[in-house]
């Protein structure tokens, strides 16, 4: 039996052996249930239970992965039949049991199939979830009604809301498995079938859940609400679990199928679709194509502070040859102390197992000096944020290093171009700018310079990919993309505290917002020693029209760097940020010296000038070229900075705001704020003809 075709293969296909068939699902890259894979699924199941020769079916896939999911590109489109809940509805109602055979990853719709069928079985190293939340949806093909009769209200209540995968060894622990493949995953899987055959069938959806009592279940939802920072699947998405538990299977699908129907049409849906394809497009960058990057499997790390050890983690965690230089053993040991400390953390989490652990510290060599890096392929230098530091360095590296080996820069910063031109080797040297902690964090900055080759950025992103980190590529500019625009957004901050806010009302103002933390609060747990370095360095060319806010530097003069000195923007007791009376005496103080009335500023107000200053600093981004596309610019903000995704970014949300109002704002603060607050052309341009900044 085949169906519809797509160049000639046939995205689903039944072989009818007797008395197990094999219903394999193939549709590239990640077997999407499109509606040829919907209608083929179909067919094939309703063709086996109507073949008196097939006892039971196995349902199985071809390529790396079981199904991840509907198709994504589909959401913009009409429904079209048959649907996915009608499919996998029939998978469930047929009367001969049908086993899922699991490997890559179960997500989504493709969690849901497995969730109907009659027995699971998957690799110890597949993965099950339904991350619909991350697209800004609930699952709507049974995910609510069914996971929670698998593995009880509580588990599916995290899972759901939270998006989370399970490995295969944690779902067979919750119930959500009933099988680890020991080997041959599709012979295991017929195994199974052939156990189950004559059995009575295990409907999941016939299976009763046991409710929460009302008190703790509302304290929940609103939990559940209260860590979604205004993005509104996760709290839907727990309602819907919640009437697993008082609902019929059917009754519960519809109420999820209308949620999910709703929430597929949102602006939180829209943005976080345009996220989900925007990480992977930013990967993509023109003109690069066809460019063949370096070999790479040798890194050497100069430095091994926290942001040194952070990235040798990084790349022992995938698989690179790593050695951490330093200039003391002292230093040495204290680098070595750090990476043994984060893995021990994640073994003791059950992140990793002690196998994994030894096999990655030993992945880490460390030595004293430069001279041990003469074999590695790449070099990225993470010692202090000095420009004469850096380039002292990369003279001493460039006197030593075989020709081919690429110079990589972790500044924040500073210009790459002025640290290559103190090498003979400036196409070879490039910024791969890490954030911290750079083993968790997915945003690299890959910032090339005028004289940068082309292999060497095709060689970033190439890293990036097997670093699993989300690449953006820009050209050189004080602070790149992100600093220079967080810097931007602090300043303004900082004349709402002038005007009348006080730190907690702005944070708490932008963690309204959606960001995880307001930037007073980043700054107290990044140091504030370090922008203040940057804002000595930058002094002597700053535009004395330009309206400047001195409470940071007094803050730091007074040994105020934050959290890691128990005191900044807040003070810290047990770990906890508490307002303190001595920084808002200080903020009124500077109000007053600079003959400013305080004012009460509301959470809308603080909230649309710092989205205004964010698109203004994009847009000359923009205009500058500093990056290509506006995609770069919203796949920054959100995976180093924390812009809410489920706002698409500072410019798709932009479009959606409309350009006007913010053009608006900004001519207010330009007037008011002087130098430095201008509008951007391109904003200006926009604004005027009507243009998006997504066409
Ligand atoms: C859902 O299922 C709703 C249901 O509850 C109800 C329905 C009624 N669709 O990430 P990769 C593309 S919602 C279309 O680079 P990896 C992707 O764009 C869905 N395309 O590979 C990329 O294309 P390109 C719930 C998709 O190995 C290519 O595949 N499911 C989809 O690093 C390779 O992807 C999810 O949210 C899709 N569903 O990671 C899962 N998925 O080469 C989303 C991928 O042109 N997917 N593509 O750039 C993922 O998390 C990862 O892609 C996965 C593979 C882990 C599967």
């Amino acid at each position: 039996m085949t169906v519809a075709s797509r160049e000639g293969v046939d995205p689903v296909r039944l072989n009818s052996t007797s008395p197990v068939a094999l219903i394999e699902i193939d549709n590239p890259p990640v077997n999407a249930t499109s509606q040829a894979v919907r209608a083929g699924l179909l067919a094939a199941i309703r063709e086996a239970d109507s073949d008196p020769r097939i006892e039971a079916v196995v349902i199985a896939c071809a390529g790396k992965t079981f199904v991840a999911g509907a198709d994504i590109r589909e959401f913009g489109q009409v429904p079209r039949e048959p649907h996915l809940p009608d499919v996998i509805n029939a998978i469930e109602a047929c009367s001969k049991p049908v086993v899922a055979a699991i490997q890559g990853t179960a997500l989504g719709g493709g969690c849901e199939i497995a969730l109907a069928c009659h027995a699971r079985v998957a690799e110890p190293g597949a993965s099950l979830g339904l991350p619909e939340v991350k697209l800004g949806l609930v699952p709507g093909a049974g995910g609510t009604q069914r996971l929670p009769r698998l593995v009880g209200l509580e588990a599916a209540l995290d899972l759901v809301t939270g998006g989370r995968p399970v490995r295969a060894p944690e779902a067979l622990r919750l119930g959500l498995i009933d099988r680890l493949s020991s080997g041959d995953l599709r012979q295991d899987a017929m195994a199974l079938a052939r156990e189950l055959i004559g059995q009575p069938l295990r409907r999941t959806g016939e299976r009763s859940v046991a409710p929460l009592d009302a008190e703790t279940a509302s304290a929940k939802v609103a939990e559940i609400r209260k860590k979604a920072r205004g993005a509104e699947a996760p709290g839907k998405a727990a309602e819907l679990v919640l009437l697993a538990a008082n609902l019929p299977l059917q009754d519960g699908m519809a109420r999820e199928r209308e949620t999910f129907l709703e929430l597929r049409s949102s602006a939180q849906s829209a943005a976080l679709r345009h996220a989900f394809f925007g990480e992977r497009e930013v990967m993509r960058l023109p003109g690069l194509d066809s460019v063949e990057p370096r070999p790479i499997q040798k890194v050497g790390i100069v430095g091994a502070g926290t942001m040194g050890s952070g990235i040798a983690i990084a790349f022992a965690d995938a698989g690179f040859d790593v050695r951490i230089v330093e200039t003391s053993e002292q230093a040495l040991s204290a680098g070595q102390a750090r990476v043994t400390d984060v893995y021990d953390k994640q073994v003791a989490s059950g992140r990793i197992t002690p196998a994994a652990q030894d096999e990655r510290l030993k992945a880490i060599g460390y030595a004293i000096g430069t001279s041990s890096l003469l074999d590695r392929d790449l070099v990225i230098e993470a010692v202090f944020e000095d420009l004469e530091v850096k380039r002292a360095l990369f003279r001493d590296l460039d006197a030593i290093l075989p020709p081919g080996t690429i110079l990589a820069t972790n500044t924040s910063y500073l210009d790459v171009s002025l640290i290559a031109a103190a090498t003979s080797r400036p196409a070879d040297v490039v910024g791969l700018h890490f954030f911290s902690p750079a083993h968790v964090m997915k945003l690299l900055e890959i910032v090339r310079t005028d004289a940068t080759a082309a292999d060497v950025v095709a060689t970033g992103l190439a890293l990036a990919k097997r670093l699993r980190k989300i690449p953006v590529v820009c050209r050189v500019c004080d602070g790149f993309v992100g600093n220079r625009i967080l810097s931007r957004y602090r300043q303004q901050a900082e004349y709402l505290l002038e005007e009348g806010a006080l730190p907690h009302e702005v944070d708490a103002a932008l963690e309204a917002f959606g960001f995880p933390m307001g930037p007073f609060a980043v700054s107290d747990l990044a140091g504030l020693d370090i922008n203040w370095a940057r804002r000595k360095r930058l002094a002597p060319t700053r535009d004395p029209r330009e309206r400047y806010v001195d409470i940071a530097d007094r803050l730091c003069e007074a040994g105020r760097f934050g959290r890691k000195t128990g005191a900044g923007w807040y003070r810290y007791e047990d770990g906890k940020r508490e307002i303190d009376p001595a920084v808002t005496a200080l903020v009124e103080e500077s109000s007053q010296r600079r003959g400013l009335t305080r004012r009460a500023i509301s959470a809308d107000e603080i909230q649309s000038r710092i989205r205004a200053a964010i698109v203004n600093e994009a847009c000359k981004i923009l205009d500058e070229r500093i990056v290509e596309r506006p995609l770069d610019v919203d796949v920054v903000m959100m995976h180093g900075y924390g812009y809410p995704a489920w706002r698409g970014g500072p410019l798709f949300e932009a479009d959606r705001v409309g350009l006007q109002p913010i053009l608006a704002q900004v001519k207010e603060r330009a007037a008011q704020d002087g130098p430095g607050w201008e509008p951007a052309k391109g904003l200006v341009d926009r604004a005027a003809s009507g243009a998006k900044f997504y066409p």
